[in-house]
């Protein structure tokens, strides 16, 4: 017997409908992770959209946007970041951020990219008194080496005496600028001050000429690459000595009556105030926010217990980062090294209290 020419139709439809449901199927065999990064960008869109809500920037337009303030176009998180590469720690926080583990993300896919978009990062640090002396040079040196090998990058180096700026030759694709800064007489006054000089360099500079930015302290090394798979919105650092403790243990702002105030119960994790990260517009805001609860916690004669980090931990209660790096990123060697902790990125330097803090 033969088909008419209708049924014969319909059976290829039918045929080639089925067919295209298999290559759906197979491509979209990853499905958890397409929903996961489904719902990441919108909750990371919904964040966009909040900063610039917040900020009353009257002109953003002369600032490099090319590439800045975007999800990689072209580029999937299911395309460089595997949360199964790690399995003895969450590697997505509640809210869809990948947090960045050795072993969670594909180096090249991400360095062909960003290459190929020919970004600048920049970096700020600030050196004032005997931490001139003691650590800018060695923590320069260790960044001209690891801190975005392959890639542009831009060193602002705050510094109270340009006299003592330390010598020594940049690679080709590193550029140094330094400012000179007032030396504040208290030192909580200098590590507080960050925020305020830093969202005002911002403006000034560095909107200008970078698409993302990190900001450091001084009293730290690079030992191994620390790259592209930084970089996003807005990133933050777990604390070395907290990334497993129970978040009642957190050492946040208990006094109610600070702007930093998060009460028990409550907090995602306990970020390190000595690095965080993003684009310059988002930096602006965290800075400028973080400088004015600083501000009002002074006004009403108070200090929150580890002053700008524990504004900085409120911040990132409050607007939740887009990126978290794992303490591999900054990592304290007095820790000891434990099992998961695979590839040490940045390390704190050993302190002696009395030689730096004196600073008269
Ligand atoms: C000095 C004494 C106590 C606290 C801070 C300073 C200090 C900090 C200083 O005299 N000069 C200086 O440049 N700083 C900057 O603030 C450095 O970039 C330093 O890394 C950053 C934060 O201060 P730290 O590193 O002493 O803070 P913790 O939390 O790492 O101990
Ligand atoms: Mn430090």
């Amino acid at each position: 017997m033969t088909l008419s020419r209708g049924k014969t139709t319909l059976l290829w439809i039918f045929f080639l409908v089925v067919l295209s449901l298999a290559v759906f199927a197979y491509l979209d065999r990853d499905r958890t992770l397409t929903w996961m990064y489904n719902a990441r960008s919108l909750k990371i869109a919904q964040l966009k959209n909040q900063t610039y809500k917040w900020l009353a920037v009257p002109d953003w337009s002369g600032s490099r946007q090319k590439y800045a303030n975007k999800e990689p176009k072209g580029l999937l998180m299911t395309d460089w970041f595997d949360p199964s590469g790690r399995t003895d720690y969450p590697t997505l926080t509640s809210w869809s951020a990948p947090i960045i583990w050795e072993g969670t993300f594909k180096k090249s896919v991400l360095d062909f990219h960003y290459k190929q978009r020919r970004i600048t990062v920049g970096l700020t640090v600030f050196a004032i008194g005997k931490y001139l002396d003691k650590y800018l040079k060695n923590f320069l040196l260790s960044a001209e080496t690891y801190f975005m090998a392959g890639h542009n990058v831009i060193f602002y180096i705050m510094v109270d005496d340009l006299s003592k700026l330390p010598q020594f030759k940049l690679g080709p694709l590193r550029t140094l600028k330094t400012f000179q800064v007032k030396r504040e007489s208290r030192w909580q006054d200098i590590s507080m001050m960050r925020m305020k000089v830093i969202a005002d360099l911002i403006e000034s500079h560095i909107r200008h000429e970078v698409d993302f930015l990190f900001c450091m302290d001084v009293d730290q090394l690079f030992h191994s690459e620390y790259g592209v798979e930084t970089l996003d919105e807005s990133v933050a650092q777990l604390h070395a000595w907290f990334y497993k403790a129970d978040r009642d243990s957190f050492t946040y702002e208990r006094n109610p009556d600070s702007a930093a105030y998060i009460p028990y119960g409550e907090g995602d994790y306990y970020y390190h105030g000595a690095v965080f990260g993003g684009t310059p517009l988002h930096l602006l805001n965290l800075t400028r926010q973080c400088y004015e609860t600083i501000k009002e916690d002074k006004e009403r004669g108070l200090e929150a217990v580890w002053h700008d980090e524990s504004h900085l931990n409120k911040y990132f209660l409050l607007h939740k980062p887009t990126k978290i790096l794992s303490p591999e990123y900054c990592w304290d060697y007095k820790i000891g090294i434990p099992y998961d902790i695979q590839n040490i990125k940045l390390s704190w330097m050993p302190k002696e209290y009395e030689a730096v803090r004196n600073n008269s």
